[in-house]
């Protein structure tokens, strides 16, 4: 087993891989920029190393002073947490080149699903469901316009580098490809420095149901159940549940064989999800493959009483798998708490909580790195805390969330919690009738 770890992250998923390490009597090394020095990661971890100032360029996303913060500290793997290097291969890469296990993908499985078109054509190969589109990436405005016309409108087309909406647009009608086109391969050229495109028929109105599946070093897969994210705004998820509402025990059993499937093909090791979209007849489609802890998965945690984060070690460690599926045995919710005003477009608002109180009691969890007296930087991601209940029935969860979210007080900035507060009122929302367009039409009171 490992006997030191260093974190490469900061915030709640920082100190959540900070707990489990303790429980495992591993040592641990905090990364900080100087805009986090008074973190709580920094303070739980046992030593900590001051990485660089607050750009994460400079600090959280920079791979040689990391690396040398886990050389001086003696660390013998390196932990990366969601977002920042989690999936980046040429970390995972520089990781293995001085002998520092990394935990999470190789960088050849980071690869191979990072190209989207790739991963794609890899899950057609192992008879995964995908949507009809083009095969591989689009050679011309004219390839387009003929699969357009095969397909039948609206068709979508996507940048391969992309992922989370960027480089995306929708096409009602054939006089619409041009243009799209042009604007599309600016935008994937701008953003990844990579402008290929690939084409789909487009899913109006999906769910975006995952599944999450875990690997280890001796090709033995297995899946945990799904996690239903289609409340979002702007691709940015706003509340978590599992299981989903829409899920039956025969489309669970179809989804996790089409995951595990996903991850024997590029013999995934480590905890993984695939992510699908749903249609309103339960037609499933690969979308991607995320390499690394999702933020969304302590409501898994909660349903199948599984530390995922224990599981991440223990596999990079080397031990196997039982190789068993898991089913939910409760239903859990996370509201994801963001210091953002939703009364101004959800404008960013750090500054300093003057005074809060967490909820707390049965079957409510609340991850987060907050306190009083703690200064949320500008600088990073607005995620604040993650409020997650757990209770026999869907209904009493929500139940259950309400009573928590009326305790959960912070002071000093502008929260998401009232709108939590509002969807958990929200009929549709109650009647788990929605779909990846439900916020769009939401009004927020
Ligand atoms: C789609 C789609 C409909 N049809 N692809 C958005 C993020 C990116 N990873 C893929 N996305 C979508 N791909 C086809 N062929 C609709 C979306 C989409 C979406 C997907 C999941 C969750 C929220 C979404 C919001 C808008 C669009």
């Amino acid at each position: 087993m490992f006997k030191k770890i260093l974190i490469a992250n900061r915030g709640e998923i920082a100190l959540r891989i900070i707990r489990t390490c303790k429980e495992m009597c591993i040592k641990t090394v905090a990364v900080y920029s100087t805009a986090d020095e008074s973190s709580l990661h920094v303070r739980f971890a046992d030593e900590a190393v001051c990485i660089g100032p607050p750009p994460s360029k400079d600090s959280y996303l920079s791979m040689s002073r990391i690396i040398a913060a886990a050389e001086v500290t003696n660390a013998d793997a390196i932990h990366p947490g969601y977002g920042f290097l989690s999936e980046n291969s040429k970390f995972s890469a520089l990781c293995r080149d001085h002998g520092i296990k990394f935990i999470g993908a190789t960088p050849e499985q980071i690869d191979s699903m990072g190209d989207k078109s790739n991963a794609k054509d890899t899950m057609k190969k192992a008879g995964v469901p995908c949507i009809p589109g083009s095969d591989g990436l689009l050679e011309s405005i004219e390839e387009g316009k003929k699969i357009g016309k095969e397909i039948g409108y609206p068709v979508i087309i996507k940048a391969t580098a992309g992922g989370g909406g960027r480089g995306m647009r929708i096409i009602w009608e054939e006089s619409e490809l041009e243009g799209a086109w042009h604007s599309a391969k600016q935008e994937a050229g701008a953003a990844f420095g990579n402008d290929g495109l690939y084409m789909e028929k487009y899913i109006e109105e999906p769910r975006h149901i995952e599944i999450q599946i875990a690997g280890d070093q001796y090709g033995k897969v297995c899946h945990l159940s799904e996690r239903d994210c289609s409340i979002q705004r702007r691709h940015q998820k706003l509340l978590e549940e599992t299981p989903s509402p829409f899920m039956t025990p025969e489309l669970r059993e179809k989804m996790g064989t089409a995951a595990k499937a996903a991850a024997e093909i590029i013999k995934y090791e480590g905890v993984g999800t695939v992510e699908f979209l749903v249609d309103k007849h339960r037609n499933f489609y690969f979308m991607e493959m995320n390499t690394r802890i999702q933020v969304e998965h302590p409501v898994t945690e909660e349903v199948i009483n599984f530390d995922l984060v224990k599981e991440q070690i223990l596999i990079a460690a080397g031990v196997p798998i039982s190789g068993k599926d898991y089913y939910p045995m409760k239903h859990a919710i996370e509201c994801r708490v963001n210091a953002e005003d939703i009364y101004n477009n959800f404008r960013p608002c750090p500054g300093k909580i003057t005074n809060m109180h967490k909820p707390g009691g049965h079957g409510t969890r609340v991850d987060s790195h907050i306190y009083a007296g703690y200064t949320i930087p500008p600088y990073y991601d607005s995620m604040i805390a993650k409020l997650i209940v757990s209770a026999q029935t869907r209904e009493e969860a929500i139940v259950k969330m309400e009573r928590a979210l009326s305790e959960f007080i912070i002071e000093g900035v502008k929260t998401t919690i009232p709108l939590h507060q509002q969807l958990m009122k929200n009929e549709d929302f109650r009647n788990g009738n929605f779909t990846t367009a439900f916020m769009n039409d939401f009004e927020i009171q």
